[in-house]
């Protein structure tokens, strides 16, 4: 058997240091990692289409963690076997350390029925693709049901994260008013669910006249199927419960309505294009005199002697044979 034969099958019996060492494997830039890693994914497949994949998304240090951790724990007590990944590594204010995820996990850090991936550090992937959708299959190969994707909701991420989900949750702050509305129009298209997170202590008035706002308007913009809206503690676990069947709720519809084999095909199609745009890249990667000659073009765009959109498309057709077409 193949050392990547062996550890698929580690991997599907559910031994977790082959879930680990699978993901450093896929997360691997070396070129050698790389062929392994493919042939490892292709023997496990897109995945399981009984899992669910539930994005996380919400502003830096909006509890994300703290809640996945709380709503975690329910979906354990309701026998699911709980994945955690993160995508965009680093938020610039936590730093997104390993650390600071285990101790905002405290729960299911500590639980063989959950698996949680630390976030890595700023700059270790190297301006490389994020992994996710490489490590939510070796996840659910390995046995896992339901995977948190944890994303912080500024820039590119949050467009990522829901082309890899089947339902996404937004979570919110109150008196984040100018936040919300510079908050892209699109993410809020997106949400599934919408929680509204820290509504404890003296801020729950606060976060009630929020969510009430936020509700009119979702009714406004989103007549057909307005997100719903609840109100949540992950510190102290008010409104967790209802959450938690909120998105058991979502799952069902999903199932019923045939929408996640929908998804997932969507989410087959983005992973493709992904894959494609990185392939691409890395044929210039490989080879020297490419690079050459696209920092040449990169320099006849930028002192204005070419322009950029021909100055692509000649480099592009300097590396495909002649179509027989124009032949
Ligand atoms: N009062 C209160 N504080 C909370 C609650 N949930 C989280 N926090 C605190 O908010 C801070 C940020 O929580 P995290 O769970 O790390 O937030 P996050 O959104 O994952 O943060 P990043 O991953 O850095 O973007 C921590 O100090 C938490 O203890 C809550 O329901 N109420
Ligand atoms: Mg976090």
């Amino acid at each position: 058997m193949t050392v990547v034969a062996q550890l698929a099958e580690a991997l599907t019996l559910g031994d977790r240091r082959a879930l680990s060492k699978a993901i450093t494997l896929v997360e691997s830039t070396r070129a050698e990692d790389r062929a392994l890693s493919c042939e490892l994914l292709a023997r496990l497949g897109a995945g399981s289409q009984r899992s669910s994949r539930i994005g996380v998304t919400g502003v830096p240090g909006a509890g994300k963690s703290t809640l996945i951790d709380a709503l975690g724990l329910q979906a354990i007590a309701a026998g699911r076997r709980v994945a955690v990944l993160a995508i965009d590594p680093s938020s610039p204010q936590s730093g997104g350390s390993v650390l600071a995820d285990k101790t905002r996990m405290t729960h299911l850090s500590v639980d063989d029925r959950a698996f949680v991936r630390p976030s890595p550090t700023l700059g270790k992937l190297g301006g490389t693709a994020p992994r996710t959708r490489e490590l939510i299959v070796l996840c659910e190969a390995a046995g896992y049901d339901l995977i948190f994707v944890e994303t912080v909701g500024v820039g590119q991420s949050e467009a990522q994260v829901a082309s890899m989900v089947d339902c996404l949750l937004l979570v919110l702050l109150a008196g984040a008013g100018d936040e919300l509305s510079s908050m892209k129009r699109g993410l809020m298209e997106v949400a599934d669910i919408i929680a509204f997170n820290k509504a404890d202590g003296d801020r729950i008035g606060l976060v009630e006249s929020d969510a009430a706002t936020l509700r009119l308007s979702l009714d406004i913009s989103r007549p057909a199927r307005a997100p719903a809206v609840l109100l949540v503690s992950a510190r102290n676990g008010t409104g967790v419960p209802e959450l938690w069947k909120t998105l058991e709720q979502r799952d069902c519809e999903l199932e019923r309505e045939g929408t996640r084999a929908e998804r997932r095909a969507s989410q087959l199609r983005a992973w493709f294009e992904a894959a494609l745009d990185e392939a691409w890249h890395a044929v210039f990667i490989r080879r020297p005199d490419l690079m050459a000659a696209r920092a040449r073009a990169a320099e006849s765009v930028a002192s204005g002697a070419a322009s950029p959109l021909a100055a692509a498309q000649h480099l592009v057709a300097a590396l495909l044979p002649p179509s027989p077409a124009n032949s």
